[in-house]
């Protein structure tokens, strides 16, 4: 019965086929990278590591997918009816110990350069958080300063599921949760942060190209958890980002006076008026 080795032969020659053609088709794998040449170049150390990772993994794939086959092949049950037992080798286990454990000392040293410049606080862009990012089950809750540029202040602007930055420009958001454990992640940025409950996170990316890309959550954070898609828009230019603000901010208190005008007295009316302006 040697047609189990030929089936794990096919199964795995299919699979890095389709890793190889994969990494050509990009609707098969990560968004084009829009923060590759941005000033940070967080994109480019990403995208570097996740490289030299994918290529070890697979070649570590490759060599436990043909030691498997070939076994498969040499000892069908025709040819050896009869198990033989043995403790194993020492040998052989300290090499495949020393081996993996040096791979991954050699990655975490390699990797530290993006770690610093993607996590550590020093890295972080020298400029005032464009919004702060609150995930809830299962919505992203984004909040920007408004026209006294604090966040925190009744004037703020809130937006939900949709985010906006200036391209070419490290940007920084502050990111909360009000329930669990969600993960902040945008994929053309090539970024990701998870939010933990109690904690404001300052995240930091940049995009080189202006246009919408996808907002994620990538942890999973209860039934909703597919819904937490939100858009990213990067403006061209900085005026563009602001008229965009200034005209969602007409907008929202517009619909904030209709509300409160349409269930209680003129007074409150008259209050948010006042307070609005
Ligand atoms: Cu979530």
């Amino acid at each position: 019965m040697r047609y189990w080795s030929l089936l794990f032969l096919v199964t795995a020659v299919l699979v890095v086929a389709a890793f190889g053609v994969g990494a050509f088709d990009p609707s098969w794998w990560l968004p084009e990278n829009v923060s590759l040449h941005g000033p940070l170049h967080i994109g480019a150390e990403v995208d570097h590591l996740f490289i030299l990772i994918l290529v070890i993994t697979g070649l570590v794939f490759i060599g436990t997918q043909a030691a498997l086959v070939w076994t498969l092949w040499r000892y069908p049950r025709e040819f050896q009816p009869k198990a033989t037992y043995q403790h194993g080798s020492q040998r052989l286990e300290v090499v495949w110990t020393i081996i993996p454990a040096a791979i991954l000392v050699f990655i975490a040293l390699y990797q530290l350069g993006a770690w610093t410049d993607i996590k550590f606080r020093s890295a972080q862009p020298k400029v005032p958080p464009i919004a702060e990012v609150t995930a809830r089950q299962f919505q992203w809750l984004i909040r920007y300063p408004g026209p006294d540029g604090r966040i925190g202040t009744p004037d703020d602007l809130h937006t939900i599921n949709d985010l906006h930055f200036v391209k070419n420009e490290p940007t920084v958001i502050h990111l909360k949760t009000r329930d669990v454990l969600h993960s902040f992640f945008l994929p053309a940025m090539r970024i990701k942060q998870d939010a933990v409950p109690g904690l404001t996170i300052p995240v930091w990316f940049d995009a080189d190209r202006a246009g919408t890309y996808d907002l994620v959550c990538a942890e999973l954070c209860g039934w909703g958890h597919y819904k937490m898609r939100g858009v990213v828009t990067v403006h061209e230019t900085r005026r563009d980002f602001e008229e965009w603000a200034s005209r969602a901010l007409e907008e929202q208190n517009r619909s904030q006076l209709a509300t409160i005008g349409g269930t209680v007295a003129t007074a409150s009316a008259a209050t948010a008026d006042a307070g609005g302006n």
